[in-house]
């Protein structure tokens, strides 16, 4: 507590503690998890990336008045379109380059747990990035999308950027999809793609929402003509790859129209972008983009619920430690039943946000390693979209608490607070808003051929619960059967299941992270932690059903 003759009484700040030793979440998950030999070689990096986030953090406050800058033309008339970044940014580009927050996920060291290591990386990188975390997003889906789907030559021709860990060579990519026509409907896209005489496509039109506009490279969709003639909807489009300036360094044929004034994540630079010309590549022919594009999108959507998680983690930790520094009432708050009650309640959120999305995390890696059973092939299909939309509506709903938590103090600018909660608000809407994910669900369930590989995932969550878990079992079990039943009712009249595709979607979201939780908790008991157990059963009383009637 500080203070003096001309102020009175003094609160002290929120001080953001140690975010990889303080998070017994994410420690406990990893120690599960992770081989010990592999968790030995991650941690030195994890300690590292702690320590930079700190960093970061403090420097994000200091310069919370900077946004990006566009300049369309240089003193002399030329267009340039130069983006400046903010300080933090130019910071955490090079971190990320450094420390591999892209490349870790692609690289031999950690075999199927790659994608573990780089997401626990970029977890606690995230919170103290300014969103910079939004390109590398984009960037981990171009760099997957052009390794699976291009020809070597353009696999070689940008891959290696993606993925180095120099930060003069590092590349970054955009991901333009949104028109003005097309935000979820992405099929109803303008832009035109037409060849030159000597083979070179070229790209005509808008794109609406185009972040992180600085990037060198970008994957996009464009409706080619051949013959004269275009093909409507989604599989008349094809999937290009463009590089954003010329050999000059000047605009390649692209202007930026304008940055947009968005409500939140303001140090990313968002443009509306006019392709005038734009020379671009196919990746992978001249149809079915939005199919192609589709592992950019699960790649982002994964990125969403990591984001979202460690928003929730970060908020939490500032909160909890301010209740134990604020005196309200005779008594830090933390100590007041109420106040700690919420924070409680608020923990058990954030960590079935962790445990949902670093299931899909290690599916992934596991996919992607290609050691994944069919089965696990389809949970993740399943579980993409459920993290990506159960996480971010827990996002906002606990970010908001934990504004509430600092009472006025939240509500103020230069505590650095209210921008929390202004970014975890993307975060239900880009890469897909939670009614296009919950459709995407039933789309998935149909491909996949209905809850199976959910109902297996419980079973192996729920197996050998002990005696303290059987009641938050129980609950997570009853919610299941309650979706199934729902689903079987409901299967043949198409309006009422996408009536109730977010009520379906969010419970089955719920309930998977009440089993993963029970997963870790009975795991945690046989080492001796009981915190677990509680969080479970906190977790389990916050209700997890959203059907009814
Ligand atoms: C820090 C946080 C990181 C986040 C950073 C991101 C910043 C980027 C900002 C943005 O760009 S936000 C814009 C993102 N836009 C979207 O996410 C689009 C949202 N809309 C959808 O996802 C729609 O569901 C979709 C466009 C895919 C619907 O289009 P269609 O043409 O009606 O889809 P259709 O015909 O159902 O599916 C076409 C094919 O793709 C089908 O396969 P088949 O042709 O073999 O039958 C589908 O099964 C397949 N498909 C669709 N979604 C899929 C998928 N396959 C795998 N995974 C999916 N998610």
């Amino acid at each position: 507590m500080s203070g003096g003759p001309d102020h009175g009484f003094c609160q002290e700040p929120p001080r953001l503690g140690d975010p990889y030793a303080e998070d017994e979440v994410l420690r406990g998950y990893l120690r599960r998890v992770l081989p010990g030999d592999l968790l030995e070689q991650l941690e030195p990096e994890l300690e590292e990336m702690a320590r930079l986030a700190v960093e970061l953090y403090h420097r994000s406050l200091e310069d919370r008045l900077h946004e990006p800058e566009h300049i369309p033309y240089d003193p002399w008339g030329r267009h340039v379109d130069e983006i400046r970044v903010t300080a933090v940014w130019q910071a955490a580009e090079r971190i990320a380059a450094e420390k591999g927050l892209v490349a870790t996920g692609y690289e031999e060291r950690f075999g199927r747990w790659a994608r573990v290591a780089q997401f626990a990386l970029v977890y606690l990188f995230t919170p103290s990035s300014d969103l910079y975390s939004c390109p590398l997003a984009m960037t981990d889906g171009a760099a997957g999308t052009l390794r699976r789907t291009a020809s070597e030559e353009l696999r070689q021709r940008a891959v290696p950027q993606l993925l180095s860990r120099d930060p003069k060579e590092f590349w970054t990519s955009g991901q333009w999809m949104t028109e003005t026509a097309g935000g979820s409907d992405v099929g109803r896209s303008e832009t035109i793609a037409r060849q030159d005489a000597d083979g070179t496509w070229r790209l005509w039109g808008r794109k609406w929402f185009t972040s992180a506009v600085n990037s060198q490279m970008a994957l996009t969709l464009a409706r080619p003509e051949v013959d004269g003639a275009t093909t409507p909807g989604g599989r008349g489009l094809a999937l290009f790859y463009v590089e954003t300036r010329d050999q000059e360094g000047l605009p390649n044929r692209l202007r930026v129209a304008r940055l947009k004034d968005k409500l939140g994540t303001r140090k990313l630079p968002t443009a509306e972008l006019l392709l005038e010309g734009t020379p671009a590549i196919p990746v992978s022919g001249l149809e079915r983009g939005v199919k192609h594009i589709t592992p950019m999108l699960n790649i982002t959507r994964t990125w969403n619920a990591v984001s979202s998680a460690s928003f929730l983690r970060r908020g939490l930790a500032l909160a909890w430690d301010y209740a134990g520094r604020r005196v309200a009432f005779g008594a830090p708050i933390l100590e007041q039943p109420l106040h700690r009650d919420t924070l409680e309640g608020l923990a058990a959120e954030t960590a079935g946000a962790f445990h949902l999305t670093f299931r899909t995390v290690e599916l992934l890696g596991l996919v992607e390693a290609e050691e994944a059973s069919p089965e696990e092939e389809r949970l993740l299909r399943l579980l993409t979209p459920l993290a990506k939309l159960t996480t971010a509506k827990q996002s906002v709903a606990g970010c908001s608490e934990v504004l509430e938590a600092f009472g006025g103090a939240g509500y103020v600018e230069d505590t650095g607070l209210p921008s929390l909660l202004r970014d975890a608000q993307v975060l239900p809407i880009w890469e897909g808003t939670t009614n296009v994910l919950s459709l995407d669900l039933l789309r998935a369930l149909q491909e996949t051929g209905g809850l199976g590989p959910i109902a297996a995932e419980l079973d192996r969550c729920l197996a050998d619960s002990p005696d303290l878990l059987i009641g938050p079992a129980a609950v997570a079990r009853e919610a299941f059967e309650a979706a199934s039943r729902w689903l079987r009712e409901h299967q043949d009249r198409p309006s009422n299941l996408q009536a109730g595709a977010r009520r379906l979607a969010l419970t089955l979201g719920r309930t998977l992270e009440l089993a993963l939780l029970i997963q870790q908790a009975a795991w945690s008991l046989a080492q001796g932690d009981p915190l677990p157990v509680t969080t479970a059963q906190r977790f389990a009383d916050e209700g997890v059903s959203r059907l009814h009637g």
